[in-house]
């Protein structure tokens, strides 16, 4: 069972609860991920039994949330050590290169919508733990159920998996109200810089530094749910969030403020991709701030110069 590299909610959720219903039938599956399980779901039962290889032994790969091959981080062979079930909701551009078995809806909220669906479909037994880890799924992909994602059958899916045990309270406290001392203050660094577009009405956008993030002591992974809450102001078509992640890389997130606003298109130009609500990408480069105040994406090859070549705002 892998899942994509820098798990979210929806990835450790789909991956462990679909990891619980095969348990069920008898099953020994094991959970694979090349990056830790963050602390927002680490309270889900299983968290800890993820491994970060494909284990030899094998039979059958199931990719979970996975918008591409490369998102699990993974050498292509390893892959192919077994055949490969794709289950996924995120939009799939051209013919994946290693056969398999493909479950794609884009209409799902989640990855953890779809295993509902297929488990309710084989007339599986969804127990407690299964229907706790597809409710985490389905409730951060959701943003709660804020997004726009949220259908008829997503809230169905939840209903159904309330009753039969699902721990809502604790999915809303660990993976919505968990926040340490230095995220929060790097969220307000976040808040404090944020500008209107002179040239774009309702195009809000707001950049942290990576020292930013050293000086706060929090993680390129706190900045998780901040361009969602930054999105909220009334009026806005589009927010954009740009993180140096001192890797030489800046990180992008787009979110739409309204449901007739596309922002893929824009993540997709820049290398990038998602949905058309929320997407993102990644240019490489430092962010700096010129002497006129505004912010630059410097290119690698001159990280002391600013150039006016990819102003921010
Ligand atoms: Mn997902």
């Amino acid at each position: 069972m892998v899942c994509h590299r820098k798990p979210d909610g929806d990835a450790v959720g789909s991956t462990l609860g679909l990891a619980a219903l095969l348990r069920t039938l008898g099953s020994n599956p094991t959970p694979m991920c090349i990056d830790p399980v963050p602390l927002q779901t680490q309270f889900l039962p299983g968290s800890d039994t993820f491994r970060t290889t494909v284990p030899d032994d094998t039979d059958l790969i199931v990719m979970l949330d996975c918008g591409s091959d490369a998102m699990p981080g993974l050498d292509a062979t390893e892959l192919r050590k077994a055949p490969l079930v794709d289950i996924d909701h995120h939009p799939h551009t051209g013919r994946p290169p290693t056969p398999r078995l493909a479950v794609y809806d884009i209409e799902a909220s989640s990855t953890a919508e779809m295993v509902y669906a297929i488990a309710r479909h084989s007339g599986w037994k969804i127990n407690r733990q299964a229907a706790t880890c597809l409710l985490t799924g389905i409730v951060t992909d959701t943003s709660a159920f804020q997004n726009t994602n949220v259908t008829p059958a997503t809230l169905e899916a939840s209903g159904d998996l309330l009753r039969r045990g699902a721990r809502f309270k604790e999915i809303i406290r660990h993976c919505f109200y968990s926040s340490s001392v230095a995220k929060l203050r790097l969220w307000g660094i976040a808040m404090a810089r944020m500008e209107q577009s002179p040239k774009v009405a309702g195009v809000l956008s707001t950049v942290l530094t990576a020292e930013d993030i050293a000086e706060t002591g929090a993680t390129s992974e706190d900045t998780e749910g901040l361009a969602d809450f930054l999105k909220s102001v009334p009026g806005l078509e589009a927010m954009l969030l740009l993180t140096d992640l001192r890797e030489g890389e800046v990180k992008g997130s787009l979110r739409a403020g309204r449901p007739d606003v596309d922002i893929s298109g824009l993540a997709e130009l820049l290398g990038g991709g998602g949905h058309t609500q929320a997407a993102g990408f990644r240019v490489p480069g430092r962010l700096v701030q010129t002497t006129d105040e505004s912010w630059v994406i410097n290119p690698p090859s001159r990280t002391d110069e600013p150039t006016a070549a990819t102003k921010t705002a």
